[in-house]
């Protein structure tokens, strides 16, 4: 490398920014969250509705780095718990230098996807579209697909991606990079998620939960952590399982608790090799009436509020 060249590559600053993923449910936003990331912080299932929080995914490279958001699927909210996860998607959108939008292309029709465009609006110029599963549509369908999305609106980039197999995300990311203002790292370049072990758990319990169940369990399901602890030989974690009634409570537990052995039995393996630790794993049912219609309860089962409490409390301790 020549003098000059080499002085100019050292000019070159990092950039770094906040980017939200929104789509509707099931779009893949989770499954690509993780492949940046390079390992698992939010969960997968093939059911919609499955992200209920924000969720960063934290990518550090020699160029700089940048914080993704992974949000709920955007949907038209008709209960408690609906509008507090559309809640979180217009927390995530704040702040933000570029916004992510997936679509599955699948499914993918610009004019009927107004509530998403919509969305984007407020971001012209720094929206870039992620047309997913393209593992999953014939090739001569993708250039027209393209075509009416570049026309339904300007955006800075379309880019045709599989989250699941890897094709097109490196050019995605080398995009979102382009389009970040330049600027210093948030956060230490180790860190990948801003979500502590303990909302990690109860995640990976929910989402062995919705896999393994049907009906309307995945959808009631709540999963609260009562205990976190390490004690020298493993770490116990003990957790409430919230269901709205007493039929989803059977399906929970299974014929002589198979179900919630099987439940249990995955959780605990997942999250043995994910945390690097032996785990005690203590699953309870609970029913708690119609808790997705209720503000106050969905307020009680939402990360981000017991988040507010954890806090509160640890402070009031680090006081005493
Ligand atoms: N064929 C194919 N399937 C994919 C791809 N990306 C994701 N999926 C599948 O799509 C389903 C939904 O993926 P998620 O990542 O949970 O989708 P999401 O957008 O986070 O969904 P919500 O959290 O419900 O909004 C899963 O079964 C994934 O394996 C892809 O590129 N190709
Ligand atoms: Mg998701």
């Amino acid at each position: 490398m020549d003098k000059e060249a080499e002085t100019a590559g050292q000019e070159k600053k990092r950039r770094a920014g906040f980017v939200a993923i929104v789509g509707r449910p099931n779009a893949g936003k989770s499954t690509l969250l993780n492949r940046f990331v390079g390992q698992k912080v939010a969960i997968v299932t093939s059911k919609p509705q499955t992200t209920r929080n924000r969720i960063q995914g934290i990518v550090t490279q020699p160029q700089g780095q940048v914080v993704f958001i992974d949000t709920p699927g955007v949907h038209e909210a008709n209960s408690a718990l609906n509008r507090q996860m559309m809640r979180e998607v217009a927390a995530a959108l704040e702040g933000i230098d570029v916004l992510l939008l997936m679509v599955d292309a699948i499914w993918a029709l610009p004019h009927e996807d107004t509530l998403l465009l919509e969305k984007a609006k407020r971001f012209e110029g720094k929206t870039i579209l992620a047309l997913n599963k393209i593992d999953r549509i014939p090739k001569p369908k993708l250039l027209p697909l393209m075509d009416a999305f570049s026309k339904a609106f300007p955006f800075a980039a379309l880019m045709p991606i599989s989250a699941l197999r890897g094709d097109g995300c490196e050019e995605l990311l080398e995009e979102v990079f382009k389009n970040l203002p330049e600027g210093e790292p948030f956060f230490p370049e180790d860190q990948i998620t801003d979500q502590p072990e303990r909302f990690l758990a109860s995640e990976i319990i929910r989402e062995k939960a919705i896999q393994l169940t049907y009906h309307e369990v995945p959808h009631a399901l709540a999963v609260i952590v009562d205990k976190f602890e390490e004690t020298p030989k493993l770490l116990r974690i003990e957790v409430t399982m919230h269901v709205e009634r007493d039929s989803q409570k059977k399906i929970l537990i299974g014929r002589k608790g198979d179900m919630l052995k099987r439940i249990g039995t995955q959780a605990r393996k997942e999250l043995e090799s994910l945390l690097g630790t032996k785990i005690y794993l203590g699953l309870f049912v609970k029913v708690m009436p119609n808790w997705r219609e209720n503000p106050m309860q969905v307020r009680e089962l939402n990360w981000h509020t017991q988040l507010e409490g954890l806090i509160e409390e640890q402070g009031k301790k680090e006081h005493e």
